[in-house]
């Protein structure tokens, strides 16, 4: 949807000009995300440094036949943010869903994952839908009379504050339905030097993927920023019990953005991710919070990670 050549998604292009227009410097992490960032997003995913994607596909494949015997076979499993879907076939291998409904901003990697997929599970129901999950949802007509069990990987929801994790997981609440489940992904707190490096690796990828907003910004609102006078800069902020990361101005600047000057002070930081992690208990708190009771939790032997299955 955002790859649209021409032209900008107007949510997009106002979240732009609000950053730079009223000196409030953030932009939403989703913005991340184009087909640049969806494709550097990949390759994080395979950093040493980076254990969350290794981690959860190690309790994905321990502990999917377990998520079947608790109530997780036979469902219609609706994945949020489906990205490109690589750990879902464990999932599905355990499960032997009903129906297979991936959702995604991005239609372009929903098409080919949901194609890829289709290879590996031939018999499978897949009805793909592009779409925000941020906000309502309607799922396809096909599976509305199946019971469903949400799957809600990656820690996704640690780009979100508190209350907006909330409301995100009462909208899957109604999405989903009284008696549905949910399987979510948690990162646990640890230690912060171990955080810190899988937020800024050595080789310079995750800079790239921040840096990457600017070009994205330079590209779809013809601006001019010197993307190489920005640096990625990755903090564990603790009172928060997050990664906080920013781009900060190297030197004074001066740039335009659709045809508007701005400018930023050396050192002033534009504030472009939040990635919170959990204590021992804080993700079944949420979980409650947002109207789902926790099941069954999972977690490698560091505790790195968490994988819970919750029913509504
Ligand atoms: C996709 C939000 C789970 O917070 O770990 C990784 C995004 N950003 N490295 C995360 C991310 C920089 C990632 N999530």
């Amino acid at each position: 949807m955002d790859m649209t050549i021409g032209r900008i998604d107007p949510a997009f292009r106002d979240d732009i000009r609000c950053c730079f227009e009223e000196e409030n410097y953030a932009i939403p992490a989703r913005w991340l995300y184009d087909h640049a960032g969806s494709e550097l997003f990949e390759q994080i995913t395979e950093l040493p440094e980076y254990y969350p994607t290794r981690t959860e596909t190690a309790l994905l494949a321990g502990y999917s036949a377990e998520v079947a015997d608790k109530g997780g076979k036979g469902r219609a499993v609706v994945e949020f943010g489906s990205g490109s879907s690589t750990k879902t076939p464990h999932l599905l291998r355990a499960t032997q869903p009903a129906a297979y409904v991936p959702i995604d901003i991005s239609g372009e990697f929903l098409a080919a994952s949901a194609a890829q997929l289709q290879i590996q599970f031939p018999q499978l129901p897949i009805y793909p839908l592009e779409a925000d999950f941020m906000r309502r949802i309607n799922l396809p007509d096909e599976i509305s009379d199946m019971p469903k069990l949400g799957f809600f990987p990656g820690s996704t929801i640690g780009n979100m504050v508190a209350r907006t994790s909330v409301d995100l997981l009462r909208f899957m609440r109604e999405t989903l339905g009284i008696g549905s489940q949910l399987l979510i992904g948690f990162d646990r707190i640890k230690d912060p030097d171990v955080l810190v490096a899988a937020y800024d690796d050595s080789a310079g990828v995750t800079a790239q993927f921040s840096l990457n907003l600017l070009h994205r910004i330079n590209r779809e609102m013809d601006g001019d920023i010197a993307v190489d006078q920005f640096r990625h800069i990755a903090i564990w902020n603790d009172r928060y019990a997050r990664i906080e990361i920013y781009l900060e101005a190297q030197s004074d600047l001066n740039f335009s953005i659709d045809a508007r000057q701005y400018n930023m002070a050396k050192g002033q930081r534009i504030h472009i991710e939040n990635s919170h992690k959990y204590g021992l208990r804080d993700a079944r708190l949420m979980l409650r919070a947002g109207g789902w009771s926790p099941v069954t939790e999972w977690s490698d032997e560091k505790n790195y990670f968490s994988l819970i299955l919750a029913e509504a």
